[in-house]
């Protein structure tokens, strides 16, 4: 999946004078008969586009057990057992709270792995994403 883009950022023409203008056919060809051969050098540069990025969050509700969301925390978002309850409580406290930031797909993933947890065990546990 990892691609790189290149962009051709610029060119130069050591024969190009302030008044003549110029055309395609200027480039990369000896002007004239006499003279300097000249040529046009050509940067290329790789183009690195960072992804978007998505936070994925909880949502605190009054009956989802605080064990339950700490387990999802451990099961989807590779938490261990004190930072997952460090965010349970923080969502428990705050009404929301961050589970991880990622790319648009898995940031959907994950939310669509954690509501159809929660359909399955009959929580009301919520989890949405929003954009960085
Ligand atoms: N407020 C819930 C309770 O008291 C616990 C809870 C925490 C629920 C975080 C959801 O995202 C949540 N049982």
């Amino acid at each position: 999946m990892l691609q790189s883009t290149f962009k051709v950022c610029s060119s130069v023409s050591a024969t190009s004078s302030a008044s003549a203008p110029r055309t395609s056919n200027d480039e990369n060809r000896n002007n004239g008969t006499s003279g300097p051969s000249t040529s046009v050098i050509t940067k290329v540069k790789p183009k690195a586009k960072r992804p978007n990025l998505y936070r994925v969050l909880i949502l605190n509700d009054d009956y989802t057990p605080m064990e339950f969301v700490v387990h999802v925390l451990e099961k989807f978002f590779q938490k261990d057992v004190e930072a997952a309850t460090k965010i349970m409580l923080h969502v428990h406290h705050h009404g929301i709270g961050e589970c991880g930031v990622f790319t648009y797909e898995i940031a959907e993933t994950k939310v669509t792995q954690v509501m159809d947890f929660a359909r399955k065990h009959q929580h009301p546990l919520q989890c949405v994403m929003e954009k960085k």
